[in-house]
């Protein structure tokens, strides 16, 4: 909105000239979007707290997250209102994309709300059944695959990372790729949000890969110069990313060990949905299982000890899935899990950037 109400302005004042820099407004996106959650934060921690809305804990997990119990929850209200009010302050409103990324954000926000209102209020513990969850989502992100495929000159080739030859065209099976891409990380940051600042650090981190992916996409020169693909429009999605990271930043404040606030699936499915979406339209698609490789070891764990069990009748590869519960099962402390865990989500997220150079 003050991209079209100051950015005219430059006419008669040139210091408003800066309101067109897609760099400018990214920074300021994210410096307002963590504003709103830092300042809003102990208000909602208050507010949740008031009515009740405290983690339930299952007691077949970790012993040591018994105490968690009571913890405030549907922290993801305020990380999905704190993007969509700086994403609304900050881009391009013309812009398809945002709009479209601002959809699948409330929407898969909408599902997890459901999901944590039947089990957080109505105490009913299972929450959204498996099978009406998985509904929701595949809709909504069919919907969203098939925005993303209408959008003028959409490329439905898919990005092999370091093949820049190799990028098969997959027609209107894009849609169902996109649907995959965006249900799948959606689940795996849920999967992952399972310790303080798990989900919220490796969020950020991949925020700030992809702020870098939709910049250069949607800048024409530099796409031609480093043999992507170039994405009209996509610039924008740069500022919705940088809100992202700044918002994760501000949640993280209060999310941080020992966790004064929880996420609760409102926030974990949404954010792992809009990430998707952004590296469906950045056209990082294949590359997202590195930059959110962390997302990505978490879900594989809870596959292969599923798959383990029932294969071998009830024998286990991990002490306990997902992955970081194993690690505080044989005696890491849950701070520790956490921040190698977000160093490994950073190692993994540096490889990803150098993929634009490794063609
Ligand atoms: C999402 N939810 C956390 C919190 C957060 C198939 C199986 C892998 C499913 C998985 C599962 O239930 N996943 C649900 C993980 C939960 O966090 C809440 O959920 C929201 C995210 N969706 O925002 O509201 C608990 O995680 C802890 N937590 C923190 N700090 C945070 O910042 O400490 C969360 C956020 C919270 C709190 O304790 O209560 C969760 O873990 O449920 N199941 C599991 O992950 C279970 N694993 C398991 O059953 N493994 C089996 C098989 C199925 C693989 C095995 O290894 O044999 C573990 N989780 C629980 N109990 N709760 C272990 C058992």
């Amino acid at each position: 909105m003050l991209y079209h109400l100051l950015y005219p302005l430059h006419k008669t004042l040139s210091v408003f000239n800066v309101f067109r820099y897609i760099t400018f407004r990214t920074i300021y996106a994210s410096l307002t979007a963590f504003l709103i959650c830092f300042l809003l934060g102990p208000w909602v921690i208050r507010k949740l707290s008031n009515m009740q809305i405290g983690q339930y804990v299952r007691d077949d997990g970790p012993q040591t997250h018994l105490k968690k119990a009571g913890t405030p929850t549907m922290g993801g209200t305020l990380i999905i209102f704190s993007i969509t009010v700086s994403t609304l302050l900050w881009t391009n409103l013309t812009n398809y994309f945002v709009w479209i990324v601002l959809f699948v954000t409330v929407g898969y926000g909408g599902i997890g709300f459901m999901d944590d209102y039947l089990m957080q209020i109505k105490k009913q513990s299972k929450g959204l059944t498996v099978r009406n969850k998985f509904l929701l989502q595949a809709i909504l992100a069919m919907v969203t695959g098939i925005l993303v495929y209408v959008s003028p000159d959409f490329s439905t080739r898919i990005t092999i990372p370091f093949f820049k030859n190799l990028s098969p065209d997959l027609g209107w099976g894009y849609i169902l790729f996109a649907a995959l891409v965006i249900i799948g990380t959606s689940n795996a940051v849920n999967i992952t949000d399972g310790l303080d600042g798990l989900a919220i650090g490796p969020f950020i981190i991949a925020s700030a890969a992809y702020m870098v992916f939709a910049y250069v996409a949607g800048h024409v020169k530099i796409a031609n110069y480093l043999q992507i693909n170039y994405v009209a429009g996509s610039g924008e999605i740069a500022i919705f990313c940088g809100a992202m990271a700044g918002s994760g930043l501000g949640f993280l404040w209060f999310n941080s060990y020992p966790a004064q606030i929880f996420m609760g699936d409102v926030g974990s499915l949404s954010l792992g949905a809009a990430i998707g979406t952004v590296a469906v339209i950045t056209k990082q698609e294949i590359l997202l299982a590195l930059v959110g490789g962390l997302f990505v070891i978490e879900t594989l764990s809870v596959i292969f000890q599923v798959g383990f069990f029932k294969m071998t009748n009830g024998r286990r590869i991990f002490r306990m899935a997902p992955l970081h519960h194993h690690f505080e099962l044989k005696g890491w402390s849950e701070p520790k899990v956490i921040v190698r865990f977000w160093i490994i989500a950073i190692a993994l997220a540096l490889i990803s950037m150098s993929t634009l150079k490794l063609r």
